[in-house]
């Protein structure tokens, strides 16, 4: 079963004048490098290597723009604190999603992913300030929750919490073992379903 059958690609934009038209409702997955973006929409749509994984950090530096029907996207940003590149390309990525950020008035929402064994790191919560200008809600998923026990898994849970604070929602997750997916999806359309702001 597949939350969005009609689900498909649309194109990968490596800057603004390639985004596609800002109409409709998007979410934005973002997160660093290899912290599991594209493997927890994979996981969320229930379609398998839909986005693309990587075992190599930073090779989706595009922003892959994904229809979920007429209306709707799903939106795989770049990974971000990747050390071993360029300054150049550094560069270009804070370009590509301070320009993102900037034009995008259907975006609806943010989904931060973040390895719960790393936990939010600085450039982490460079994006949620980022973000929070959206004024649009903020979930993050601890993802790769398999990698830790039982006991681990409740305390990064609990630090997520108390780190955030109240105004951003928080779960663990977990592509390989499918853990949390009710729980991002409803998140998920909340974002995708609420009102656009008038
Ligand atoms: N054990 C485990 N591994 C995961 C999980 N999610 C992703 N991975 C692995 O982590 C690596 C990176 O996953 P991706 O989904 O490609 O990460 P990404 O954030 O899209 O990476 P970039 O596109 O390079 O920024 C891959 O080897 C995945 O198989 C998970 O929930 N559990
Ligand atoms: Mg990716």
């Amino acid at each position: 079963m597949s939350l969005y059958p009609a689900a498909r690609f649309i194109t990968s934009a490596a800057r603004a004048a390639q985004f596609v038209p800002d109409q409709g409702r998007e979410v934005a997955f973002a997160g660093r490098s290899n912290a599991g973006k594209s493997s927890a929409i994979n996981a969320i749509l229930n379609r398998r290597d839909f986005a693309r994984t990587s075992k190599t950090p930073g090779r989706t530096q595009l922003i892959n723009f994904f229809a979920l029907d007429d209306s709707r996207r799903l939106i795989d940003l770049p990974g971000y604190g990747y050390a071993r590149v360029s300054k150049e390309m550094r560069d270009h990525w804070r370009q590509l999603l301070d320009d993102y950020f900037h034009a995008r008035d259907s975006l609806a929402g943010l989904i931060l992913v973040v390895d719960s064994r790393r936990g939010l790191g600085d450039i982490d919560w460079q994006m949620l300030e980022w973000a929070h200008s959206l004024d649009g809600p903020i979930h993050v998923l601890l993802t790769k929750a398999d990698k830790l026990s039982r006991k681990e898994a409740t305390e990064a849970l609990a630090r997520g919490r108390e780190e955030l604070g109240p105004g951003v929602t928080v779960q663990l997750f977990s592509a390989t073992r499918k853990l949390g997916l009710d729980e991002a999806r409803q998140h998920l359309d909340a974002m995708l379903e609420a009102r656009p702001p008038s």
